[in-house]
């Protein structure tokens, strides 16, 4: 069972010493045939540890992602875009909460993933550190951040343990339709008035840098990337699903009349990569950290939520119990 250590500092061969290598080489052999790992199924204990780890952040990223645009419903021109928004926001704690469900057949339960977040022990995707301070911010997250989260996404659906590639088929699915929106979304302004284009093109100026590290560091320096491809939890790295988000939505966002605020950027046709100024990946590791602009607002938001949300939980653990809520 997860014990909340940091396992990381041991290195991947120390860890798997401790395995029984008969099992272990039954394991890697499913994995190499492309069979699904199911919860009940042996597992090496650096498997178990890395999915929570990773799965867990991930919908720690859900409920956190849904708080900057979640706090633009009330603002949205116009109720069409009101409802759309209001639908979106709600889709993605509905992804969080498939994705506390996949972690938790790992063994670790949601009060204790909730507990880590909150106190800030489990980290969240650097990209919801950042303020939304116009209109247009709400559509960069969600044209730029949803796309970059599909691509990213697809990738993993095509993985190892079944539980989270199941929630991870469900949850693309609905990003697609994000997806549409935020182009939507931002096609308005880019086409709109002076100041609604250039409200757009602040907002791609800002969250360039932060979208750009969303994919995690580049692979030479990854930390867990090696051990996550040896057992197909994740299926592209970092730089492959960078290089996959720059190939699809860079066209696009030229498409619009828009520019991207980096000088060096553009596609070598020799090698079909993207050149591309590294993001600050100083910036990155203090945000994903806890000294991001907005940490501290996001995790009071959630540690209110909690707090509010304790009477509820306890009346439904015991229906029979009285309880008195606590004034607000
Ligand atoms: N932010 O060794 P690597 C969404 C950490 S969902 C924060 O490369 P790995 C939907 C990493 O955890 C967005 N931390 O790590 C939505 C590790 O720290 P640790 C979330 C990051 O796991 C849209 C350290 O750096 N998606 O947006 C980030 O191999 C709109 C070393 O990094 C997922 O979580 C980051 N960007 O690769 C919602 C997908 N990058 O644990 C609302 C699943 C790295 O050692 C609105 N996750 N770190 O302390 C993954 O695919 C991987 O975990 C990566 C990182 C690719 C994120």
């Amino acid at each position: 069972m997860y014990g909340g250590g940091n396992i990381f500092e041991a290195t991947v061969f120390d860890d798997l010493q401790a395995e029984d290598p008969v099992k272990l080489a039954e394991f890697e052999a499913r994995i190499a045939r492309g069979e699904k790992i199911e919860p009940d199924d042996w597992m090496p204990n650096l498997y178990r540890v890395q999915l929570i780890r990773m799965i867990e952040q991930h919908a720690h990223s859900e409920i956190i992602g849904a708080l900057p645009e979640g706090s633009w419903i009330t603002r949205a021109p116009g109720f069409r875009r009101k409802l759309a928004l209001m639908a979106k926001v709600q889709d993605e704690v509905g992804h969080a909460q498939l994705l506390y469900s996949a972690a938790e057949t790992l063994g670790k339960s949601r009060e204790q993933m909730l507990t880590d977040l909150i106190n800030g022990k489990s980290k969240y995707s650097n990209v919801f550190n950042y303020p939304t301070y116009t209109w247009a911010d709400a559509c960069t997250i969600s044209w730029l951040i949803d796309a970059g989260a599909i691509v990213n996404q697809v990738a993993n659906s095509k993985g190892s343990y079944g539980p989270y590639c199941r929630a991870l088929e469900r949850i693309c699915t609905e990003e697609a339709f994000h997806l549409k929106y935020g182009h939507d979304s931002m096609v308005y302004l880019a086409t709109g008035t002076e100041v609604q284009r250039k409200m757009a093109q602040e907002a791609i100026n800002r969250w360039w840098g932060p979208i750009m590290s969303f994919f995690g560091p580049p692979d030479n320096v990854s930390v867990h990337t090696e051990t996550l491809m040896r057992w197909k939890v994740k299926i592209a790295s970092n730089d492959e699903c960078r290089q996959q988000f720059l190939d699809m939505y860079v066209p696009k966002i030229w498409e619009l009349g828009l520019t991207i605020p980096d000088d060096k950027l553009r596609k070598d046709e020799a090698t079909g990569k993207w050149v591309y100024t590294e993001p600050d990946w100083e910036e990155f590791t203090r945000v994903i950290n806890g000294d991001g602009p907005c940490n501290a607002e996001r995790l009071a938001v959630r540690r209110r939520a909690e707090e509010r949300g304790a009477w509820v939980r306890q009346a439904l653990l015991n229906p029979k119990a009285r309880y008195v809520r606590p004034l607000a």
